[in-house]
């Protein structure tokens, strides 16, 4: 009989530790933190159709949007394990108003802040499609045992450590990057690890794919609405009209479309001149990831990773996947001139 090998997660972040003898093992606690959430709040979603936890909350999060009850669980399981590991100093979360800073003796001398969007995709809760959780790590500015600051958390994704996404999806994955290219992981239930499936993910330089939410077309700058129109059209030699995939689970667009090659954008619109996700949860984690696997992202002027964050719940404009359409939906975007095709 064959065997083949096997390499989990753990094992995988501490082989990738003995690369850096100088590494403290710091961040590769934080990672086993993060993976035992994961851990957590997939059996909760494995089993939100046979307990009471699907539905609404009840109440507004500080977007102004209605809270899930599923997204309250996941963002207090995140919270909980990692405020127990102690292994970061903060926790800055889509579901918090405020810094969540952590104290405890272990915690008080952690150079990490994380940031997490715990459940991103809250409407396909109840419809049983893809969701997701999304985070990404920075180091505090200020030294150790001092109050974490809001220059702490304010920082350019570019200063990111490392930023991974679990789809809980037909199969639950992590995907993660520490800047050193990305790998995907992929839960096997029956021994309870997630195990090394996509090594070294490169996402195809052009595709397929355009992923957008084309019920606000009105809505959409001249250029959006040209690339979209460029997409729909007839031309056998790049391979167009390209398929038209959405689902409003940005993490099961962005997953599908890292794998096979495309673009994801969630554009300004008339009614949100920002566009809706949030830089800090959603945009940075993401741009690290599309960066790292060889595309790119953009707000539609700069490079998303150099954005200085105003404030922890601040949106902004993305455009994200295979290099060469991210580029040309920008392009056009800039130019923002009505075109006909
Ligand atoms: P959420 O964090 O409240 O779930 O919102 C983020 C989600 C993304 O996953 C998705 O791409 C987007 O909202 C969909 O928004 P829309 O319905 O406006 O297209
Ligand atoms: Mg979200």
């Amino acid at each position: 009989m064959k065997t083949q090998k096997v390499t989990t997660i753990s094992q995988f972040i501490s082989e990738q530790q003995q690369n850096f003898p100088e590494a403290t093992g710091d961040l590769s606690r934080l990672f086993l933190d993060i993976i035992l959430a994961a851990k957590i709040v997939n059996r909760d979603i494995r089993r939100a159709g046979l307990v009471d936890i699907l539905g609404t909350h009840g109440s507004i999060n500080v977007q102004g949007e209605e809270v899930k009850k599923l997204d309250v669980i996941a963002n207090e399981e995140f919270i909980s394990a990692l405020s127990l590991g102690g292994d970061c100093c903060a926790i800055l979360s889509e579901e918090n108003e405020d810094i969540v800073r952590i104290k405890n003796p272990h915690s008080n001398k952690s150079k990490y802040i994380i940031s997490i969007d715990p459940l991103d995709g809250s409407s396909n809760i109840d419809v049983n499609a893809s969701i997701g959780t999304i985070f990404s790590i920075y180091k505090r500015i200020s030294n150790v045992y001092e109050e974490v600051t809001m220059d702490d958390c304010l920082q350019k994704g570019e200063n990111q450590i490392a930023a991974g996404y679990i789809i809980y999806g037909s199969s639950t994955m992590l995907v993660y990057t520490t800047g050193n290219g990305v790998n995907g992981f992929t839960l096997d239930s029956s021994i309870g690890e997630f195990c090394l499936s996509h090594p070294n993910i490169k996402i195809p330089e052009t595709g397929k794919i355009y992923s957008v939410n084309e019920g606000n077309f009105n809505e959409f700058p001249e250029g959006v609405k040209n690339y979209i129109n460029y997409c729909k059209q007839i031309d056998k030699a790049s391979k167009r009209p390209y398929s038209a995939r959405y689902i409003g689970s940005m993490i099961a667009d962005f997953h599908r479309n890292l794998l096979r090659g495309g673009i994801f954008i969630y554009p300004p619109t008339n009614k949100d001149p920002n566009g809706k996700l949030r830089l800090m949860y959603e945009c940075n984690p993401l741009a690290f990831i599309a960066e790292q696997a060889g595309g790119t992202a953009s707000t539609g002027y700069e490079r998303i990773l150099e954005v200085l964050p105003e404030k922890l719940h601040q949106r902004v404009p993305l455009f994200t996947g295979s290099k060469q359409m991210v580029e040309l939906a920008v392009k056009m975007f800039q130019e923002n001139t009505i075109q006909s095709f």
